[in-house]
């Protein structure tokens, strides 16, 4: 189906068809990438939750495997749902994962390689003495799940967490165990936060003060913060907090209340949950996948024959420069797929001008679809000014401004230091746009506050998909440029702003703006200041994700 078939991504990890859900147990194993992720291998909906498998030399070009765990056992004929590796220090492999009953009762399985010589991990062999742990008492049966990877505690001992709630209290439960087969439970719980209801796929990790490198899992001490992730299934968004972890007491301490897990700061401000960060101990660093939702209809999705997509695996480091967030960014293997590229250099935008970018010659026209692909499929970096005399001439402006309120009229809204950014995947007169884009806001004393948004109002002239506005404020330092890097494919933009300080990922349904039509302009609706912009884009090449050969 050719209407359909452009939403399809070309760079983004997707099954080949059907529907997709959480990133589980991903490691690096004697050369390989190994992805799991929950899957249902019967239709483009959720339900029938089996682990798909595929493997990766580089993260970004994947053959498909078969099917790594079905729902066979009694523990989770329901569902085969998500679950964490660990590698013990002999390179064994322990992928502890939570199973539905028959009773729909939650409980934490523990399966292993069936030989582990096997670079591709093919058979997987479920623990004969499962389940491994049910809900401990005073936890509702179906509010126990996702068990992360383990860490070592200075004892020795391996120690997991798993999410949970009580009441609308958000909780991350602990467990120690010796063998990943018996496990005792800790007093108390790692951490929860009242009011942020059920947390699904905990994650906890520990991030170098230094920046730099990534750290295993068990690293612990001096030089060492630990950041605490949960998916908040009450509003669907994954939310972190750099804190301090007492391995004794088995707790752990937001640095900040006031932004403690759950109420303070988003991984990424679009859609991306039920993410999960592995150690990659190839090249030492940890890398951060996170589930990308589709936001048209179900109906469209039982149309397309397929459902989600991954995030590009995403480096995350401690941001040395603020100490109070998490930098995300693209892999670096994301720049192995730039092809040509095009460079524009100091670009003004006077207040209310749309500037467009052109990609390439007039005279070169789309003929066949797949020719014009690639305007679908960009990485875009761009540097951002505006005009410093006109800032510093604005007294106060828009202390109230949000990037989404029910008021808001997103992109359109004209303030004197905003918006302003670019307009990707937009129609050339601009029927269909999606605006990514900075909005400074000037306070009291000359402060400033900037704000990262995105805009999907006028993304699609369809009306069965989501339209929502989003974003949040970003810390932009002294003497810092505004910067956004785009990763443009098909039918989602992943935006990262002030090197991954904030991110949002949007994905958009155009109906116009696509194959050859598919246009880059860079905007300024602010109304006091000009913008003079440095963009480079390059044409992404697509990655291969097909079915492993002769299996
Ligand atoms: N998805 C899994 C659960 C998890 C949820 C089931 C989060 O284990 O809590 O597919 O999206």
């Amino acid at each position: 189906n050719s209407m359909l078939s452009w939403q399809r991504t070309a760079f983004h990890f997707q099954p080949e068809k059907n529907w997709m859900n959480d990133p589980n147990g991903p490691l690096f194993y004697k050369g390989w990438y190994h992805f799991f992720y929950q899957y249902n291998p019967n239709a483009a909906v959720w339900g029938d939750i089996v682990w798909g498998h595929a493997v990766s030399r580089d993260l970004i070009h994947w053959l498909h495997l078969p099917l790594a765990m079905v729902a066979d056992q009694w523990y989770d004929v329901q569902g085969v749902w998500t679950g964490s590796a660990t590698i013990l220090p002999d390179g064994k492999v322990m992928m502890l994962y939570t199973g539905s009953t028959n009773e729909s009762v939650q409980v934490q399985n523990l399966a292993y390689p069936a030989d582990h010589d096997d670079p591709l991990l093919l058979d997987w062999v479920k623990h004969p003495g499962n389940p491994v742990l049910v809900p401990p008492p005073g936890i509702h049966h179906k509010d126990f799940r996702d068990p992360t990877t383990a860490w070592q505690t200075s004892e020795g001992k391996w120690r997991i967490t798993i999410g949970s709630k009580v009441n609308k209290t958000g909780i991350a439960l602990i467990y120690d165990t010796d063998d990943f087969v018996n496990f005792e439970l800790k007093d108390g719980f790692l951490h929860g936060v009242p009011g942020t209801g059920m947390w699904e796929c905990v994650d906890f990790y520990p991030v170098a003060v230094a920046g730099g490198d990534g750290l295993d899992t068990s690293a612990n001490g001096a030089g060492v913060r630990h950041v605490v992730k949960a998916s908040l299934d009450d509003d669907r968004h994954d939310y972190y907090a750099i804190g301090t972890y007492d391995e004794e007491a088995g707790k752990w301490y937001p640095d900040n209340p006031a932004i403690d897990v759950g109420i303070g700061i988003r991984y990424d401000y679009g859609i991306f949950y039920a993410s999960k960060t592995f150690f990659d101990q190839s090249k030492q660093r940890r890398i951060l996948w996170g589930w990308i939702g589709e936001w048209d209809s179900e109906a469209a999705d039982v149309r397309k024959g397929w459902a989600s997509l991954q995030g590009m695996p995403r480096t995350v480091v401690l941001d040395t420069k603020t100490g109070s967030n998490l930098l995300q960014w693209p892999v670096e293997e994301s720049e192995s797929l730039r092809l040509r590229s095009k460079e524009f250099k100091n670009v003004v935008a006077k207040p209310g001008a749309v500037v467009p970018i052109k990609l390439e010659a007039a005279t070169q026209v789309c003929e066949l679809e797949h020719w014009c692909f690639w305007r679908m499929q960009l990485d875009i970096v761009a540097e951002l000014e505006l005009d410093k005399e006109a800032v510093d001439r604005v007294v106060e402006s828009d202390e109230e401004f949000k990037c989404s309120s029910s008021s808001s009229k997103g992109a359109a809204h004209r303030g004197a230091l905003g918006p302003f950014g670019l307009l990707v995947l937009s129609e050339e007169t601009l029927s269909e746009q999606t605006p990514v884009y900075f909005y400074v806001v000037k306070g009291k004393n000359a402060t400033l506050r900037t704000y990262f948004c995105a805009d999907q109002s006028r993304s699609s002239l369809a009306n069965d998909v989501n339209k929502q506005i989003y974003g949040s404020s970003v810390p932009v330092l002294k003497g810092e440029k505004f910067r956004v890097r785009m990763l443009v494919d098909h039918s989602i933009i992943e935006s990262f702003a002030q090197g991954g300080r904030s991110v949002i990922t949007s994905r958009v349904y155009p109906t116009k703006a696509i194959y050859g039509a598919a246009r880059l302009f860079l905007f300024n609706n602010a109304t006091e200041a000009g913008v003079t912009a440095s963009i480079k884009v390059w044409q992404m090449n697509s990655a291969f994700i097909r079915p492993f050969p002769n299996l």
